[in-house]
This record gives structure tokens, C-alpha cells and sequence, in this order.
């Protein structure tokens, strides 16, 4: 076993995951379509650790809580059951993403810390492997591990993992109206939808339908059919939850209101189309060669920053680790110290 590093990025759906059929491990009820992002990335470094008898996780410089570090070492007994060890490991991870406020923290957490594990732990996975690997940690990390735009298949515990699908080149403006921590988690959110919004069948077989367009809007270029699968699915993802008992509700005023402004954009000839996910803070797809207008329009709705389709988790070279706790809090030695880390752990 060695020490070992790995970062990944977030990633935004187009046709979202809301729902599992297979909470165990974690399978979807249906497939959905992202792009992971070239920002707001988490670097996870994993250090073997001695005779140690618990994990450990550090989470941007300091000890994570019980109900953080529980669901590491979950995930991190996946990690030991594949390679046939016992080992525990001490985790220290920095996320630059807000967390629990709808940017998908969950994602590039686990897919650095799916990288960084296999490969402490010795395990030789493909990249399918490695996204289902990901998949069991948060479901919406498998899609994290794949650079670019990716499909997660909703299949079965070997088919259900995520892979690249061709798509034309595209911007997300970010405009982030709250950075601050989500009433109810994803998880928690998903399991009273599918158990009690009489409208979630209707969810569940009206995005295979939206994904199989959108891979297809995907794989022709078609940019206009692309944005209209996108701002379609997210507003149905959100009146699904707020259709659960008792109502659950993401999207502030502001946040509708940078849907009515994206809206009227469109109408006046700026083509671009919004998303949110669980969270507050809205997402819109947009042209390259639009991007700056755009971000210049949503200025005033919130704080703004211009992504495009970023790499894959990947393994940083021997020798850029996170730092202890204890040393350097906060930054992540070859990562950059960034605005807006929070100090709260994942999604
Ligand atoms: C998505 N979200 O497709 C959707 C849209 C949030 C809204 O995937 O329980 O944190 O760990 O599998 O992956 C968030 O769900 O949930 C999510 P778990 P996860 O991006």
C-alpha cells in the first residue's frame, strides 16, 4: 500500500438522477447525463495508516464529524473488500465547492477519493471499474470520473456506471445566489420522493425518455434541443419534489428568478437555458461564444462564474498530498486555496 492523491471535479446533470431503485448499491431509477466541470474541484489524498482501527477523514484541514467519517469508512469497506485487506487509512480532503448547497460536492468527493483508494489499496480497475467503485460512495459520482459530457447507465451492478458520450462544446454559467448548507440532503430528499410523490412513475419513465433524446441532441450537435431537454427536465425534477410529503422545496426566489431572466434572454436572442440541482443556485447552459454575454446579464442575479467541460479524476503525481490537519489549514499543497471553502463536509 502507498500513499496516494487524486482530484476530480462536479459535475452538472442535463437529465437528472432523482431517485434509486437499489439503495444498498446505490443503482438509479432510471439513467441520466452530466458534464463534469473544470472548477470547484476536490483533491483527496489517502494514507495508509499503521494498525490504526478506525478510518479517519479530515475534511478541509479539520477532523470531520461521526456521521462524515462513518460514511468514509463505509465506502472505504467497498475499497478493502475489493483488494482483500483490512487496512484503515486516514483521508484528508479539500473541497473549493461549496458543499450541500447544490454543487454537487458528494460527486468530485468521492470520485477523488474512489482514484485515490483503488490505487492506495493496489486495485488495477478500468475506468468503468472505477466509475461504478464511485457509484457506491454517491451515486452521482460515478458520472465524476468521467471527463466531459457522461451518461451513467442505470443497468445493474455491473452494467450501472458512467461513460463518455460525444457532445458539441458548451459553457455553464454558475450563478451562485447561497452558499450556504441545504435543509435536507439529496439523499434524504430522493427516498421521500420516490415514497411519497404519487408523480414519481411518471418521473422515473419520462427520463429514459428524455435521456435517450438528449444523448441523441448529444451525439447530432443539436445545441437548441440540448438546452430545451435540460431546462425542461430540471423544472420536472423540481416540481416532483416539492410534490412529496411534506413539501420539500429547493429553489429560492432568486433562483427563479434567473430562470424568468434566461427565459427572456432567449426570447430577445441570447439561446441559453437554466438548470438547478438540489440547491438553490442555477446552472445555465449556454454557447461558447455566448458566455461572456451572458455571465455580463445574470451579473446582477447572483454571484457568477463561466465553466466549461472538464477533465476526468485523476491521480496527482507522488509527492502533492493534502496536508494534515494539523499543517497548512485549509489549502491543498498543488491545489490553489480558493474562495468560498466552506468548512462543512459533504453533500
Ligand atoms: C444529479 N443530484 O443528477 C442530481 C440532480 C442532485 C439533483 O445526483 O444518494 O448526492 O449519494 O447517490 O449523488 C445528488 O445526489 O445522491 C444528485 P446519493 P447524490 O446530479
Amino acid at each position: 500500500m502507498r500513499t496516494t492523491t487524486a482530484r476530480a471535479h462536479p459535475n452538472i446533470a442535463l437529465v437528472k438522477y432523482w431517485g434509486k431503485r437499489d439503495e444498498e448499491r446505490i443503482l438509479p431509477a432510471a439513467g441520466s447525463l452530466s458534464m463534469t466541470l473544470d472548477a470547484f474541484e476536490t483533491t483527496t489524498t489517502v494514507v495508509p495508516d499503521g494498525d490504526r482501527s478506525a478510518d479517519v477523514l479530515e475534511l478541509n484541514g479539520r477532523a470531520a464529524d461521526a456521521e462524515q467519517t462513518e460514511r468514509i469508512a463505509r465506502f472505504l469497506d467497498h475499497v478493502r473488500a475489493l483488494a482483500g485487506s483490512a487496512q484503515r487509512v486516514i483521508v484528508r480532503s479539500h473541497n473549493s465547492v461549496p458543499t450541500g448547497a447544490g454543487l454537487a460536492s458528494s460527486a468530485s468527493g468521492f470520485a477523488a477519493l474512489a482514484t485515490a483508494a483503488a490505487t492506495a489499496f493496489d486495485l488495477d480497475l478500468d475506468n468503468p471499474a472505477l466509475s461504478r467503485l464511485a457509484r457506491l460512495g454517491s451515486g452521482s459520482a460515478c458520472r465524476s470520473v468521467v471527463p466531459g459530457m457522461a451518461v451513467w447507465h442505470a443497468g445493474d451492478d455491473e452494467s450501472s456506471f458512467a461513460e463518455p458520450v460525444r457532445a458539441p462544446d458548451m459553457r455553464m454559467v454558475i450563478v451562485t445566489v447561497d452558499r450556504g448548507r441545504k435543509p435536507v440532503s439529496s439523499r434524504t430528499a430522493m427516498r421521500l420522493t420516490a415514497a411519497t410523490s404519487p408523480f414519481y412513475p411518471a418521473w422515473v419513465s419520462s427520463t429514459e425518455q428524455s435521456l435517450s433524446e438528449m444523448v441523441e441532441a448529444c451525439q447530432t450537435g443539436d445545441f437548441t434541443r440540448i438546452g430545451e431537454i435540460t431546462e425542461s427536465h430540471a423544472l420536472r425534477m423540481h416540481a416532483l419534489i416539492q410534490s412529496t410529503t411534506p413539501p420539500i422545496r429547493f429553489l429560492r426566489p432568486a433562483s427563479v428568478a434567473i430562470f424568468d431572466t434566461v427565459a427572456e434572454l432567449r426570447s430577445n436572442g441570447l439561446e441559453a437555458y437554466a438548470t438547478a440541482d438540489a440547491g438553490p443556485n442555477v446552472a445555465v447552459l449556454v454557447r461558447p461564444d455566448d458566455a461572456a454575454a451572458l455571465a455580463g446579464e445574470l451579473d446582477d442575479l447572483g454571484q457568477v462564474r463561466i465553466v466549461g467541460p472538464g477533465p476526468g479524476a485523476q491521480l496527482l503525481p507522488e509527492g502533492l498530498e493534502v496536508p494534515a490537519a494539523t499543517a497548512h489549514k485549509g489549502t491543498a499543497q498543488g491545489g490553489t486555496a480558493q474562495e468560498g471553502i466552506t468548512q462543512e463536509g459533504p453533500a
